[in-house]
């Protein structure tokens, strides 16, 4: 039976990854911080019950240590990060400390401690920032926020580094942006499709947003953790991008997701002045400019025509089928609680 180590593993692509595993027979290690609140939320009782946890952050490397020895992992996947590029602004060492130094820990343990387990490093196109859609493997690397620097530092740091220099296993999978009904609610999709099913129910009469012109290209996370998985069962490590090709706007995914639920909006105004009115024409969505960047990513499109060669990999969600999946999950559950 193989052995698989997930960091980051209470997250949306922790809770389909440790799935996907487990359906294959794996058994599955996952290394959790001790101060989540609800660190299984995420996980139907069936998958949690056959997960071993393993309690533990990448600030510590005694804990990433025992956690390798513990579980003697053939593959380690890691998902670990302070994810959210808006936040990154305002708390930059603390994502440097993650997402950079806590990649160094985690690959330093595993040279100490097992150095032929295969390791998945979750890279992200915002690497990409400023560069030119479509983005592929070739494209060149221009971050704008304290999150893509820190990212592409430890990409190149310990996954080009750590391949070259000491042989080790690793990967880069630079997926582009993949949502979920297990979505975190601070990520634009998800805030989108639950303020619109709030909306819909009576429960809220408005929500605000930032940016809605930023381009990014879609997928159901659910589709990616296979990609992450493929990518750790070839002959040689190599870096993908894994994306669907297709980018729509913020306001798209709004109107998709808002279509879902049978509201029909319409979009007036610019800028700061833009809103959304629904058929009877209250305001349903208004922009405030505290939720925009210091620096946002305008455009992401991926090319991952590499994936589909070599891994044999392509998505498989359209991002239709994707709002719609994410608006109805979210009225479903609105409408289950007292
Ligand atoms: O949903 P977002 O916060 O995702 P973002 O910044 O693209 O990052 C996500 O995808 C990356 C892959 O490219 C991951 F690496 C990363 O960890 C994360 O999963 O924002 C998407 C877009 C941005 O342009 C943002 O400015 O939506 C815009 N936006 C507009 N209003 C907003 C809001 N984003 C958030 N979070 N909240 C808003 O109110």
């Amino acid at each position: 039976m193989k052995k698989a180590l997930i960091t980051g593993l209470t997250g949306q692509d922790g809770s389909y990854l440790s799935e996907l595993l487990l359906k294959k027979g794996y058994d599955v290690y996952g290394l959790v911080r001790r101060s989540s609140n609800e660190p299984f939320i995420r996980f139907p009782d069936s998958v949690r019950k056959q997960i071993k946890v393993v309690y533990g952050n990448l600030r510590d490397t005694g804990a990433i240590e025992r956690a390798i020895q513990e579980a003697m992992p053939d593959e380690i996947y890691n998902l670990a990060a302070q994810s959210d590029v808006g936040l990154s602004f305002r708390i930059p060492e603390a994502t440097i400390e993650i997402d950079y130094y806590g990649v160094g820990r985690l690959v330093n343990a595993v040279l100490k401690v097992k150095p032929d387990t295969r390791v998945y490093q979750a890279s992200t196109s915002e690497m990409f920032g400023k560069t030119n859609p479509p983005q592929n493997e070739d494209s060149p690397f221009q971050p704008v926020s304290p999150y893509g620097e820190a990212k592409l530092k430890a990409h190149e740091d310990f996954v080009k580094g750590y391949r070259e220099r000491y042989g080790l296993y690793i990967c880069s999978g630079f997926l582009f942006n993949h949502e979920s009904p297990r979505r975190g609610e601070h990520f634009v999709t998800r805030k989108i499709t639950l303020s619109l099913a709030k909306i819909k129910l009576g429960l809220q009469d408005s929500f605000e947003l930032g940016n809605l012109g930023a381009h990014r290209d879609w997928g159901f996370a659910g589709d990616y953790v296979e990609a992450m998985w493929k990518m750790l069962q070839q002959k040689k490590p190599e870096d993908f991008v894994i994306a669907t090709g297709v980018s729509h706007t913020v306001r798209e995914f709004v109107d998709a997701a808002a279509k879902a639920l049978g509201l029909k909006l319409t979009f007036e105004g610019r800028g700061i002045d833009e809103v959304a009115r629904d058929k009877k024409g209250r305001i349903v969505l208004r922009v405030n400019p505290v939720f925009y960047r210091p620096n946002d990513v305008d455009a992401l499109r991926g090319d991952a025509s590499k994936a589909q060669k070599i891994l044999g990999w392509k998505p498989k969600t359209s991002f239709e089928d994707l709002a719609k999946m994410m608006a109805q999950s979210d009225l479903k559950e609105l409408s289950r609680k007292p």
